[in-house]
């Protein structure tokens, strides 16, 4: 690994990874993006959008940290469903610093998730490294996040306690103090300019399947894989072959849409952001695909990326 000298002299610098975990849907993606200020993490308004761990780094003049995005821990149903759980678990037990993300219990004598319950468990172990955010306070009242954080640490003693909001960025500011803190002396593992070190293509392959997740409906978002086959560069354009997998022909006629509608849109405003990344033009061109049970099939699943930990 080719260390970064520009910080890696200076005495005291902190340096580490930093895994953010929870249920499906707690704003763990949205978070990412907002501490590293870009999106690199898919979000949509449904459990089980994140499917890999998507790196950001964040390095500023006394730390770097390594922010590592991980699916939301749910009961597995299916052979994907139990790869991407164990990346998460995983994540608890090797990285310097857990954010354990949850959102405001519902009422005052609402009782812990059960879902919550179970990572509670998960982070026995670790809750001398755990920080504790409760999510999603701008959608609820104070009193009821008052109890949530009382509830949820008299369930486990966590390491700080903090109340915010990824979507309008109230207390993140807070974060940024704890990589100084709590992460362990160290060189720098990246480049200070660098955001991510998610190859670019697996991005490209996320940002397309965002665009499903959020214009496609009932089952049809997690029956569905992208793969991008070919990511050409040339002076000043890229040019993006990619294949979107979908679990039956029912689904393939809905994704295409009347008259190539659908996938047309979801082709545009994948393009749109992936340009934005990219910082380039790009010419995209989607082809959709059926492969039944894909998600249970041990082979096809390391080959779309999700590979057994
Ligand atoms: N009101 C509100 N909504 C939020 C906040 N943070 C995230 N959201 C929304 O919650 C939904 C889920 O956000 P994600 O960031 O995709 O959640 P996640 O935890 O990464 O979900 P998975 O990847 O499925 O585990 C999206 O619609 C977000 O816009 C917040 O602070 N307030
Ligand atoms: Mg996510």
């Amino acid at each position: 690994m080719v260390l970064n000298s520009g910080n890696s002299e200076k005495k005291g610098f902190k340096s580490g990874f930093i895994s953010l975990v929870g249920r499906p849907n707690v704003g763990k993606s949205t978070l990412l993006n907002r501490l590293v200020g870009q999106q690199i993490s898919i979000t949509a308004d449904k459990p089980q959008t994140t499917r890999n761990n998507i790196r950001g780094i964040l390095t500023r003049d006394d730390y770097q940290a390594v922010l590592l995005d991980t699916p939301g821990i749910h009961l597995p149903r299916n052979e994907l469903h139990k790869r991407i759980v164990s990346y998460a678990t995983r994540s608890i037990q090797e990285t310097d610093l857990v954010f354990y993300i949850t959102e405001p219990l519902p009422a005052a004598n609402a009782t812990i998730h059960k879902g919550d319950e179970v990572i509670i468990e998960q982070l026995k172990p670790r809750a001398d490294h755990t920080i504790l955010l409760i999510n999603k306070i701008d959608r609820s009242q104070p009193e009821h996040v008052l109890e949530t954080i009382a509830r949820f640490n008299q369930a486990l003693p966590f390491l700080e306690t903090v109340p915010i909001s990824a979507l309008n960025g109230k207390g993140v500011d807070v974060l940024n103090g704890f990589f100084s803190r709590y992460l362990p002396e160290g060189f720098p593992y990246f480049d200070e300019e660098q955001i991510t070190d998610t190859p670019e293509r697996v991005i490209v392959g996320e940002f397309i399947r965002e665009q499903i997740m959020r214009n496609c409906f009932q089952e049809i978002p997690y029956g569905t894989a992208v793969m991008v086959d070919s990511f050409k560069e040339e002076k000043e354009k890229i040019t993006i072959y990619a294949t979107v997998f979908v679990e039956r022909e029912s689904h393939k006629r809905i994704v295409i849409g009347k008259q190539g509608a659908m996938l047309k849109k979801i082709g545009k405003l994948s393009r749109l952001k992936i340009e934005r990344l990219l910082g380039t033009r790009l010419y995209l061109s989607l082809h959709v695909k059926v492969s039944k049970n894909w998600f249970n099939n041990p082979g096809k699943l390391s080959e779309l990326g999700y590979a057994k930990s």
